[in-house]
């Protein structure tokens, strides 16, 4: 389940390369032509850059204002505890967490979908009710990204691994309006 979860993240990831890569060469041709153009000694020309340049930069400053809240979360997990083991995110808000398991065994941050609690032991009645999951091997990095879900609250994360939860290895996703 986790490997189909990783090859569409990758996926997106090529996809989005790509997208950049495209603007980025469109941007830097824009910026090229405006330059050359500036060269030719024209006033007027300088003024329209001028005006392109604040039209930009307040065009990007409104995107970023109005766009998905951004969050970075720093998480790490061992036996038997995620560190720290509650964590606030900003409804909706793309979360980016940096996972790191410096422990000796397989973990994984499970979250629970809202108002669901998972039980003993962790089994797929269980997995039906998860928002949202990574997986990672023992002592593995994995920078990986969620949305958060749009209904403020508390939201149950557990290790779903065999026998961890057992251990209490569980935390809390609090989502803020
Ligand atoms: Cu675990």
């Amino acid at each position: 389940m986790m490997m189909t979860f990783r090859s569409v993240q990758t996926k997106i990831n090529i996809i989005l390369g790509w997208i950049f890569g495209i603007l980025h060469h469109e941007l830097k041709r824009l910026i090229l032509s405006l330059l050359s153009q500036c060269q030719g000694g024209q006033g007027l020309n300088k003024t329209r850059l001028l005006g392109l340049i604040v039209f930009m930069v307040s065009a990007s400053l409104l995107l970023s204002a109005c766009g998905p809240k951004s969050v970075i979360l720093d998480v790490e997990m061992k036996e038997f505890a995620f560190i720290p083991d509650r964590f606030t995110v900003p409804a909706g808000a793309k979360v980016t967490l940096k996972l790191k398991n410096t422990g000796a065994l397989e973990h994984e941050f499970v979250i629970m979908v809202f108002g669901k609690e998972a039980t003993l032991p962790f089994n797929e009645d269980d997995e039906a009710n998860i928002y949202w999951e990574a997986e990672l091997d023992a002592r593995e990095n994995a920078i990986v990204e969620f949305t958060a879900p749009s209904e403020p609250g508390e939201y149950q994360v557990v290790c779903g691994t065999p026998g961890h939860l057992e251990q209490n290895m569980k935390g809390v996703l609090v989502v803020t309006p």
